[in-house]
């Protein structure tokens, strides 16, 4: 089953870069709407939660840090088919392999500074949304 929901962050190095306004223009332009939006800063705590999946990885104390090292946007956005058509979008993990056009081709700096976070299943998305989101908060 296909839910319509997705979750995404704008990472620091997208915002440190100035990048916010161009990237949720790019993810507007590609037929996503906005559900729920938040500018805020992770902790290392927060972000030691959000990222708890890849506890295990080589990268996982420095991504920390780095998602906790300045602020962040984090959305809900709504499409049809919107977890997989949100990471044709966003293209791949490392900006230097990711399509031409792609919002980290186009945006991100690095493997770990690579401009926005995008859930990679439908339970991902909801699990991720409602880290950021109460229901009160979403319409
Ligand atoms: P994804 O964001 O494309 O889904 P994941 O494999 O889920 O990629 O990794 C989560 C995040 O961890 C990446 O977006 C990136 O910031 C960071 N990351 C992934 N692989 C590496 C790596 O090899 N070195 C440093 N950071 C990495
Ligand atoms: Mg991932």
């Amino acid at each position: 089953m296909t839910t319509n929901r997705t979750f995404t962050m704008i990472k620091p190095d997208g915002i440190e870069n100035g990048y916010s306004g161009a990237i949720l223009d790019h993810i507007l332009k590609a037929g996503f709407k906005i559900i729920a939006m938040k500018y805020t800063r992770l902790s290392p705590e927060t972000a030691g939660q959000f990222y708890a999946i890849h506890k295990e990885r080589p990268f996982y104390k420095d991504l920390v840090s780095y998602m906790s090292s300045g602020p962040i946007v984090a959305v809900i956005l709504e499409k049809e088919n919107a977890v997989e058509d949100f990471r044709t979008i966003i293209g791949a993990t490392d900006p230097t392999k990711a399509a031409d056009g792609t919002i980290r081709k186009l945006y991100a700096k690095s493997i770990e500074a690579n401009a926005v976070h995008g859930s990679d299943s439908n339970e991902n998305a909801a699990i991720e949304g409602n880290f950021f989101f109460s229901m009160l908060e979403r319409f």
